[in-house]
């Protein structure tokens, strides 16, 4: 009854993120171990970048020795920001690493493996593979699901173009599982009878990676069943909107976004709207921001429109037109049309 952690997208040696990374992947090796894994599955971008340094290559064998010391082993394919890079890493026992698409044949199991592939598509996942008799087929792959509106609107018409994989071609992978790589948040489905996910990164690495970060745990008893595994995070992004007048005064904003800077497992994106009575003192205060900390301002600056006769008189009419919500929003519209954020 063979047990597999499907993980994807670690991206070692993401800028200023390299320690949480390792971090999170000791994390994830302490739960493989905890919910009695034989394999750790990498469904690609296991570096982030194409070239990772010793220290990168080093650190990822390392961190999976307490797995491999075991008798375990761990197979990951390339994706498309490690392409040739698993190439350099030294032989280790237990490990797998493909660059080329392979079948891997280990008891019940076949891995059908899919490395990314700049001309890659769907089709290889029926054509690109070797047929096998065992017992549980289980396709990886670091591809874009076309099929999936949540996975197509996240990566843009752009980057899911890169290995386009449809509903189509799933159906008739004839697989239990498809472990995927390349979309960065947590989904799983079902298409026709194969359970497809993707796991999404392991250590959040941007605003658009927001929640909780997760592990799959695939257990193969006549056949498949897919247990979720929460792995918390060593940082965490957190967007928070704030309207000046409202949730904070113009005066205390400098000292509101410097507590923030206190909690420095957060990264933070604030964003600022409302009026401010002088816009040019706001900017200075954004200028020394902590690096935890970023602010997108959208707050419209009376002393400009104050010094503009057209922004004046519009603000005048809308103000004495009335106050609330909807009011605001004919405000901001109408100023930035009228070239207040020129
Ligand atoms: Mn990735």
């Amino acid at each position: 009854m063979p047990r597999l952690l499907h993980i994807a997208d670690l991206h070692i040696g993401y800028k200023g993120r390299e320690e949480d990374i390792l971090s999170q992947l000791e994390k994830v090796v302490k739960v493989a171990l905890e919910v009695r894994a034989d394999l750790i599955l990498i469904a690609g971008d296991v570096f982030h970048r194409a070239d990772p340094s010793r220290a990168e290559r080093e650190g990822f064998l390392k961190t999976l020795s307490p797995f491999l010391e075991r008798g375990k082993r761990v197979v990951a394919i390339s994706g498309n920001h490690d392409q040739g890079a698993l190439g350099r890493l030294p032989q280790r026992e237990g490990v797998h690493l493909f660059e080329e698409p392979e079948t891997l044949e280990m008891g019940e199991l076949a891995l059908h493996l899919f490395p990314f592939s700049p001309e890659g598509t769907g089709r290889d996942l029926i054509t690109k593979r070797r047929p096998s008799s065992a017992r549980y087929q289980i396709g990886i792959c670091h591809g874009s699901y076309i099929s999936n509106p949540q996975v197509f609107a996240h990566l843009g018409e752009e980057g899911a173009l890169y290995y386009p994989i449809s509903s189509v071609e799933v159906r008739g992978s004839g697989f239990h599982y498809l472990a995927l790589g390349h979309y960065h948040n947590p989904s799983l489905w079902r298409e026709g009878g194969t359970v497809c996910s993707y796991p999404g990164t392991v250590e959040p690495l941007s605003f658009r990676e927001i929640g909780p970060r997760k592990a799959f745990l695939i257990i193969c008893e006549d056949g498949v069943r897919v247990e979720e595994i929460e792995l918390g995070s060593q940082r965490e992004y957190r967007i928070l909107n704030w309207k000046v007048g409202v949730d904070v005064q113009e005066g205390e904003l400098s000292g509101r976004l410097k507590e923030l800077s206190q909690q420095q497992r957060v990264f933070f994106r604030v964003v600022l709207e409302g009026m401010v009575r002088e816009g040019r003192l706001l900017h200075l205060q954004l200028q020394e921001m902590p690096p935890n900390v970023e602010v997108v301002d959208r707050t419209l600056d009376l002393s400009r429109i104050k010094a503009d006769p057209l922004l004046e008189a519009f603000y005048r009419v809308v103000k004495e037109r009335g106050e609330g919500e909807i009011w605001d929003r004919v405000l901001v519209r109408g100023l930035s049309l009228l070239g207040h954020e020129d």
